[in-house]
């Protein structure tokens, strides 16, 4: 049984369906199949066993350019990691004098930082746009792998995920840290939830990110996804210690790209995050 791609969408209509990905240009409507919410596969006991029992022969098959994509999150609470690549440990070394030593210890330690991101209601879909804020004057976007958890804390799927971060904030001090990480338009899912692949399969993917200004590239880079220091496992499991998620939780798992010193977002870049078996998550950035 292979990785399967579920998503939200709209198309005629104001009711969010869940599609699930017939090739790279059409989706399935799983309406049909009684599946009306993501949690119906994700919270399963077999999410990839129910999107494979499907007989999508039945189902409404649409064109991805006549609908549009919702984040694809409902009621979990989005939570991030960082400091999961080397290279996160050494940009954020070098961009505070005083809290250089905790992202060195916390590289190292047996507990992970985990820090909370958002609710559902605040993640920003494919397509709409990311924000930077004005008080900040050092912005970035994170391109990480994001992991979808049931409510039994089962790694069900993964999706790509933006945590959008103002460097200049966090750098001057770590307890600004919510500050840096949590405002309007500040984090980004999709397009599509990839069910069931292994971590191994993810670990061999490579995450790409392109921000284009003015129609041409700004800053382009990539890196492994198995560059990252901790199992996806070792993850999901802290976060879930002493706290539980009645809806289930995304996380994502930190970012190994960082731009050159120089680089801040501006309004109306544009920001392309890739990782292939799941797909391109685009977005636009306005000033919040
Ligand atoms: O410690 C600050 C945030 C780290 C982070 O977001 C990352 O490494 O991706
Ligand atoms: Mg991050």
């Amino acid at each position: 049984m292979t990785a399967m791609r579920i998503c939200r969408f709209t198309s005629t209509g104001e009711t969010v369906r869940i599609g699930l990905a017939a090739d790279d240009a059409h989706l399935f409507d799983l309406t049909a199949a009684g599946i009306g919410r993501l949690s119906a596969v994700l919270d399963s006991d077999h999410p990839l066993g129910v999107l494979s029992g499907i007989d999508t022969q039945s189902l409404p098959r649409l064109a991805l350019s006549d609908v549009v994509l919702h984040a694809p999150v409902e009621r979990q609470e989005v939570w991030a990691a960082g400091v999961t690549y080397l290279r996160s440990k050494t940009a954020r070394m070098e961009e505070s004098d005083f809290s250089a030593t905790a992202y060195d210890r916390v590289y190292d330690a047996e507990r992970p930082e985990i820090f909370f991101k958002g609710i559902a209601e605040k993640v920003v879909a494919p397509g709409a746009a990311v924000g930077i804020r004005r008080d900040a004057s050092w912005s970035v976007p994170e391109p990480e792998l994001a992991l979808v958890l049931n409510s039994r804390g089962a790694i069900v799927g993964c999706t790509i995920g933006n945590d959008m971060s103002s460097r200049d904030i966090e750098g001057e001090n770590l307890l600004y840290l919510p500050q840096a990480k949590i405002y309007d338009r500040s984090c980004a899912l999709g397009p599509w939830i990839l069910v069931g692949p292994s971590e191994a399969d993810v670990r061999a993917q490579t995450i790409r990110i392109l921000i284009v200004r003015k129609g041409r590239p700004a800053f382009a880079g990539e890196t492994s996804i198995g560059n990252i220091k901790r199992s996806f496992r070792d993850l999901a499991s802290y976060l879930f210690r002493s706290q539980t998620f009645p809806y289930g939780a995304i996380l994502l798992t930190g970012t190994g790209v960082v731009p050159p010193d120089g680089f801040t977002l501006e309004e109306e870049d544009l920001i392309e995050i890739e990782v292939p078996i799941i797909g391109v998550l685009r977005n636009p950035v306005v000033i919040v």
